[in-house]
């Protein structure tokens, strides 16, 4: 389709001046088919862009290499451009929006030379349901569009919901690696040098800009930039809520079925739990979302979740047949597998995939020759995958996709889950005595940073409250007061049960002391019995805890881990708790409710009883 047959004229007059600004070769409105798909991945494959990857062992499917400096999301170039700085906040990046557009005019002028501008019309949830959004993006990549497919709902569909004066989110993306005559790709994966790139979000006029990286969250712009950027600012002004949640569908033995979310940072563990499959004899876990919930109240005052997205753009390191063999079996074919290995039988290797690689040779994420390994470790360091390699697969490929997980509706949340990975002190599992209690629990979560972002922290613990400090789209200290709003205005019996878990306790050598994956279903299966007012647990100072017996211990855990896991290191709560006082809450300054401090003030006053 073409800009002229665009029904829209808002819509058709933004490609106009889009097309002038960025002086495309060509420009095609994406229709969302099949063929389309198709054509988007032989141009890349003929572009040297992508391997088309064995059809007997992963059909339909490709791996694409990116450049070395853009292998993950971009933090320190990611910005919050609202008029005022101050409702940006402490733990954004902030530049003026008339400054930061001047500056990215600049970039994007003459950006598209030598190639296709695509126009992507996009929904984030079910077409034409009432809780969807609709985006357009613009772009340059055919990875981008391939993707796009893949991860939200695309094309015609979504142009004829927009009708000739519905609302879009506007995206503009460039790869920011314009193509002289007669020049091509030739292999090489098209994007700026760091200092160049810019993941802009402007939250007053609801627009999204992105230069000069193609990778994840940085350019599939419906994921990070709309449906939790954009769309917290949106949740914020409507009295609903926009996380960083899985949301996994639990049905016990007795057949009874609750919903739970769970916000874990980035490579914590959020594909894995809504996947999982228990190890307790009876449980069922089935998935409705791996990364993102818009959740809005019904009629009847409980919190229904829906998943805005229609794929997943999964972790590949540390995925394998034992870990998550649903999430393997998803990207088993229609896949694109980004920064993996390639074995000389055309498959994909990363490290935990579960074997070693066939053959003498590998090829690296970086395309060089190396040895093919024997086992499925590599030494630290010297990783055949990126650490942060990725499959983008379809939803409806994953084996334990739930039937709801389309529903418009959504689903009821009985409860929501926080944690991220800390080595020390904050226990298996802890229950929030109250929403306010919950509220201020998940305002201090701490989490080792991943490689899921480029930053020269990976390994070290930094404050994520909610999951949500690289994509709150507005001033966090007002992000807690909506979540303290929600509950003083809702009947709380009503409301999700509040937790906290951590699957990645380490004893002194350094070793996971908790086996994670399947075994979790040891706590969700404690978690859906505290939600229905079952499950023993003790009082502590930091929340309910587990008794020692309300959770049978999985092999090779012994009963002194299960203590370990399961209790309340005072000390370690003390240092924590000084740490949010001195550290972590004085940063929001006025905006920090009073409400949270009067919870400091509480559990303070607990540990030193
Ligand atoms: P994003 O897509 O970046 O938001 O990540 P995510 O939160 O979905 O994380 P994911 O489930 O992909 O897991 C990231 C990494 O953590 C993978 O290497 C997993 O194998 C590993 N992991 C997940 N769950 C567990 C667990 O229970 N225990 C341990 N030890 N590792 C886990
Ligand atoms: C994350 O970093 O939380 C992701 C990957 O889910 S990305 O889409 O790149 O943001
Ligand atoms: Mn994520």
């Amino acid at each position: 389709m073409n800009v002229q047959e665009l029904k829209h004229p808002g819509l058709k007059k933004w490609v106009e001046e889009a097309v002038a600004l960025m002086s495309p070769d060509t420009v095609e409105v994406c229709d969302g088919s099949k063929a389309e798909y198709d054509r988007m991945i032989k141009i890349t494959v003929d572009a040297g862009l992508a391997t088309p990857l064995n059809p007997e062992k992963l059909p339909g499917s490709v791996l694409f290499r990116s450049d070395p400096s853009d292998v993950a999301r971009v933090e320190n170039r990611t910005y919050i451009a609202s008029q005022r700085e101050e409702d940006a906040g402490p733990t954004n990046n902030w530049i003026n929006p008339a400054e930061l557009k001047k500056i990215m005019t600049d970039l994007y002028k003459g950006s598209m030379k030598g190639r296709t501008m695509y126009v992507i019309p996009f929904s984030m949830g079910p077409v034409g349901s009432d809780i969807a959004k609709i985006g357009v993006e613009i772009t340059d990549s055919s990875y981008v569009v391939a993707n796009m497919h893949i991860m939200t709902r695309v094309g015609t569909k979504v142009l004829d919901v927009l009708g000739s004066n519905g609302a879009y989110v506007p995206c503009f993306h460039s790869v920011g690696k314009p193509l002289g005559p007669g020049e091509k790709d030739a292999g090489l994966w098209p994007c700026a040098p760091l200092d160049k790139k810019y993941i802009s979000h402007f939250p007053e006029t609801r627009e999204i800009w992105s230069y000069g990286s193609g990778y994840g969250g940085n350019a599939l712009l419906g994921k990070k930039c709309l449906a939790l950027r954009i769309a917290s600012v949106l949740a914020r002004d409507e009295g609903w809520l926009a996380e960083h949640m899985l949301i996994l569908k639990i049905t016990n033995p007795e057949g009874d079925v609750k919903y739970i979310t769970g916000a874990f940072p980035s490579a914590c563990g959020k594909t894995n739990l809504a996947m999982l499959i228990p190890t307790l004899p009876g449980w069922k876990v089935e998935t409705v979302g791996d990364d993102i919930a818009w959740m809005k109240f019904g009629k009847d005052g409980r919190l229904y979740a829906i998943n805005p997205e229609a794929g997943f753009f999964g972790v590949a390191p540390g995925t394998n047949n034992e870990s998550n063999l649903n999430a393997m079996e998803s990207c088993k074919k229609n896949s694109i597998f980004t920064n993996c290995g390639l074995t000389e039988d055309g498959d994909v290797w990363w490290e935990l995939i579960g074997h070693g690689a066939p053959g003498k040779e590998i090829l690296d994420w970086k395309g060089n020759k190396r040895p093919a390994p024997k086992t499925d470790k590599s030494p630290k360091g010297e990783e055949i995958a990126h650490p942060n390699a990725r499959f983008t697969a379809p939803a409806r490929q994953c084996p334990c996709i739930a039937k709801e997980w389309e529903d418009p509706a959504g689903v009821p949340i009985s409860a929501f889950l926080f944690g991220g990975r800390r080595p020390k002190t904050i226990p298996l599992v802890n229950q929030a005595r109250s929403w306010i209690h919950g509220v201020f629990m998940g305002s201090i979560v701490g989490s080792e940073v991943t490689a899921a972002v480029i930053s020269d922290q990976v390994g070290q613990v930094r404050r994520d409250p909610f999951a949500m400090l690289p994509f709150c789209g507005y001033h966090m200290g007002d992000y807690f007061k909506h979540w303290i709003k929600l509950g003083q205005s809702h009947d709380e019996s009503k409301l999700p049960k509040i937790f906290f878990v951590n699957w990645f306790r380490k004893n002194d050598e350094g070793k996971f002391i908790w086996p994670g994956y399947g075994e979790n279903s040891r706590v969700l299966a404690w978690i859906f019995d505290r939600c229905s007012g079952k499950g023993k647990a003790q009082e502590t100072p930091i929340g309910f805890l587990p008794t020692l017996d309300a959770i049978t211990p999985p092999q090779g855990v012994s009963q002194g881990d299960m203590q370990e896991l399961l209790k309340v290191d005072i000390e370690g709560w003390k240092a924590e708790i000084a740490d949010v006082r001195k550290n972590h809450y004085p940063k929001f300054g006025d905006k920090l409710p009073k409400e949270l401090y009067a919870e400091l003030d509480a559990i303070e006053k607990r540990l030193n009883a």
